[in-house]
C-alpha cells in the first residue's frame, strides 16, 4: 500500500506561500521514467560524440517535444532501416525492434546503438524463451504499437495479440496446456489484470512471467492518479496523443469519475474545462518532460489557481546503465543493465 505525503498546511509548493483556494495537484511520481532518460541521453550523447547526422528509428520516445528538440540538434528520424543510407549510425527507439529490424539492420552495414529499454528487452527476452520451451504466446497489448511489433517479432509463428478480454474467447491454440502470455511495459493495471484473468479461466495451466511486464514507472504513475482522483475535479494529463502509458492515466482517471485530458502543453487547455473547478490534479506520461508540466502549471496559476501542492504518492529512484556502444564511444565503464538506485 502507498502513502500520500500530503502537506498539513497547504504551502505553495514553489513559493511556500500559504495555499489560497484554487489547488494544483501536482503528482509524483510523474514524467521521465528511467527508461526514457536513457534513450533521449543515448540521442544526446551519440550526437555530440559522433555528431550529425544520426538517424533514429521511428520516435524514441512519444512525445512530440522531445523529438523536435533531438531533431533541432541534428537527430533524423526515420520510419524504417530502408530509410537510413548505407552505413550510416541509427538508434533503435526506448520501445524496442524485432529480430527481423536488427537483420535488416546488418545487412545495410549500419552502425546500430540500441535504446531500447531494458525492461522491454526483459519481455523480448521471456517471449524467445517461452517459445524455445514451445509455449504458444499470448501478447497482450496494442496492436500497431511499436513496443508490440518488436515483441511480436521474437516469436511470430506462435504468438497472438489481444487487446480485451473479449478477444480471449476467440484465441485458438494447439495445446491448450502449453500457452503463456506476456504483456506490453505500458497498459492499464485494471485492463490488463482483466484480460490476465479471462485468459486463466481459458488456459487454467497458462504461464506468466516471473514478475509482471508492466514496468514499475507505468505502475507508479497510475497509482498516483488513482491515489489522488478523488480530491481532484480535473486530471491534466501531459503527454502525446500516442504515448500508451500517457493515455493509461487519462483513463484511471476516468474510471474514477474524474474528468481527464491529454495534453501536449498548455496551449491545449480549453478554459472551459477549468469552469468551476477548484483542485486540478497534474501529472505526466512516462515520456513528457516536466519544461511541459511547469508550462501547464504557470497557466494554471496564471489562470485562478494560486497553490501549487506537490503530492508524493511514492518514491521513485531508478537509473538504467547506457548500452555498450555508447559507453566504449566516450571511453567509460558500464554496460546496459538496469541500476536501481535507492
Ligand atoms: O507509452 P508508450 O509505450 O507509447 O511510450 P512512450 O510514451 O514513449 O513512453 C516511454 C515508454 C517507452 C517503452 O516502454
Ligand atoms: Fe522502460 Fe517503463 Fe519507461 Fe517504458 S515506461 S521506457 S518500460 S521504464
Amino acid at each position: 500500500m502507498t502513502s500520500i505525503a500530503f502537506d498539513p498546511i497547504s504551502t505553495d509548493a514553489y513559493t511556500g506561500a500559504p495555499a489560497t483556494e484554487k489547488r494544483v495537484l501536482l503528482l509524483k511520481p510523474r514524467g521521465f521514467c528511467a527508461g526514457v532518460v536513457r534513450a533521449i541521453d543515448i540521442v544526446k550523447i551519440a550526437l555530440e560524440t559522433f555528431g550529425a547526422p544520426i538517424y533514429v528509428r521511428r520516435e524514441i520516445v512519444h512525445n512530440r517535444y522531445v523529438v523536435n528538440e533531438l531533431a533541432e540538434k541534428g537527430a533524423i528520424f526515420v520510419h524504417e532501416i530502408d530509410d537510413v543510407p548505407d552505413g550510416q549510425r541509427v538508434i533503435y527507439s526506448a520501445h524496442g525492434v524485432s529480430p527481423a529490424v536488427r537483420e535488416r539492420s546488418k545487412g545495410r552495414n549500419l552502425r546500430v546503438i540500441d535504446a531500447t529499454c531494458p525492461l522491454v528487452t526483459k519481455v523480448h527476452i521471456e517471449a524467445v524463451k517461452f517459445a524455445k520451451q514451445g509455449y504458444s504466446l499470448v501478447l497482450v497489448g496494442h496492436r500497431d504499437h511499436d513496443e508490440i511489433e518488436g515483441t511480436f517479432g521474437e516469436a511470430p509463428d506462435v504468438t497472438q495479440i489481444v487487446s480485451s478480454p473479449e478477444e480471449v474467447a476467440t484465441l485458438e491454440v494447439p495445446d491448450p496446456n502449453r500457452v503463456a502470455y506476456l504483456t506490453q511495459t505500458t497498459l492499464s493495471l485494471d485492463e490488463a489484470r482483466d484480460i490476465i484473468q479471462a485468459l486463466k479461466i481459458k488456459f487454467p495451466n497458462i504461464a506468466g512471467p516471473h514478475s509482471q511486464d508492466i514496468c514499475y514507472a507505468t505502475e507508479n504513475r497510475q497509482t498516483a492518479v488513482r491515489n489522488v482522483a478523488h480530491q481532484a475535479d480535473l486530471v491534466l494529463v501531459v503527454g502525446s496523443t500516442n504515448s500508451s502509458n500517457s493515455n493509461r492515466l487519462v483513463e484511471v482517471s476516468r474510471n474514477l469519475g474524474t474528468i481527464g485530458y491529454l495534453i501536449d502543453n498548455s496551449t491545449a487547455i480549453d478554459p472551459k474545462w477549468l469552469e468551476n473547478v477548484q483542485n486540478v490534479a497534474v501529472t505526466a506520461g512516462a515520456s513528457a518532460p516536466e519544461i511541459l508540466v511547469e508550462d501547464v502549471v504557470n497557466y494554471l496559476r496564471q489562470n485562478g489557481f494560486g497553490s501549487v501542492e506537490e503530492i508524493e504518492v511514492m518514491p521513485e529512484n531508478v537509473r538504467f546503465g547506457l548500452p555498450p556502444e555508447i559507453v566504449q564511444a566516450i571511453g567509460g565503464a558500464g554496460g546496459g543493465q538496469p541500476v536501481p538506485v535507492h
